[in-house]
């Protein structure tokens, strides 16, 4: 056995017993954005301006300016994203504690695949709970619905042919829940939004939003690959910008899991 525990980690990623599993939607021009209905402004996605490229303007380096919204692609919600955190934290203030903790990750790709307005519950939660265990304090609840796969394609991703977005999430109640009894910090979708697609439509509007940002929680979206992580047992290591008053940011999400 080893010394410590970080030695201990650091003797399972160089054996592979600990395997970093990458949560991240690729972030270019294409990435998705969510597309609010009038009279809202939107977001731009992410545009990308080449300042050299071992040319004139630089003869040795290539680099880039980059033009991008803050909820861009796989990125974290602070609370002061939404009027009901306005006076808690802006995203360079969260403490790197909530960055890097447990997370569990209950799959209804299934249930998706056959709903696309499919929402978990706080019942759905108590069964994962008799299962597993409690939810880890001060963790992440990753929720697996398959929307991953569709990210590469924005029509498919929002899923608004019907003339509304139709798209997985929690219902209010459970957000209610998840922000207010949970001893959660945040929750993770692979989503383009923590909320559900009709969450416009739920009492309150965007209840995840409303309820989880109003707790001091955060938010990460467009995740990838949950398939590949446990029920329990993974460590989410999340790293936004430290954009000071950010509301958000794009943010790189990574899982740490044990492999035998
Ligand atoms: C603003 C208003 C509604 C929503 C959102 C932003 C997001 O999805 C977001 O990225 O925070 S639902
Ligand atoms: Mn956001």
């Amino acid at each position: 056995m080893v010394r410590n525990p970080v030695a201990s980690l650091i003797e399972g990623l160089a054996g592979g017993s600990v395997e970093v599993v990458d949560l991240t939607q690729p972030l270019n021009e294409k990435t998705p954005v969510i597309q609010l209905p009038e009279p809202f402004v939107n977001t731009p996605g992410m545009k990308a301006h080449e300042i050299s490229r071992y040319d004139e303007r630089g003869p040795a380096w290539a680099w880039r300016w980059l033009e991008i919204g803050e909820h861009t692609g796989t990125h974290l919600d602070a609370p002061i994203h939404w009027i009901s955190g306005r006076d808690s934290l802006d995203v360079s203030q969260i403490p790197p504690r909530h960055l890097i903790a447990p997370a569990v990750v209950i799959d209804r790709s299934a249930e998706s695949a056959e709903d696309p307005d499919y929402l978990l519950t706080v019942d759905d939660i108590r069964v994962f709970e008799a299962e597993h265990g409690p939810l880890p304090e001060g963790g992440w609840l990753l929720l697996r619905t398959g929307w991953d796969a569709r990210a590469h394609d924005e029509a498919a991703f929002l899923n608004a042919s019907s003339g509304r977005p139709r798209s997985p999430g929690f219902d209010a109640d459970c957000a209610r829940w998840l922000a207010d009894e949970s001893p959660l910090v945040g929750v993770g979708v692979e989503t383009v939004g923590i909320d559900a697609g009709a969450a416009g439509e739920f009492d309150p509007p965007f209840p995840v939003h409303y309820y989880l940002l109003g707790a001091g929680k955060y938010g990460v979206t467009q995740l990838a690959n949950l398939g590949a992580l446990p029920p329990t047992g993974a460590l989410l290591v999340v790293a936004p910008l430290k954009l000071t008053g950010g509301t958000g940011s794009p943010t790189r999400a990574l899982a740490l899991v044990p492999r035998n």
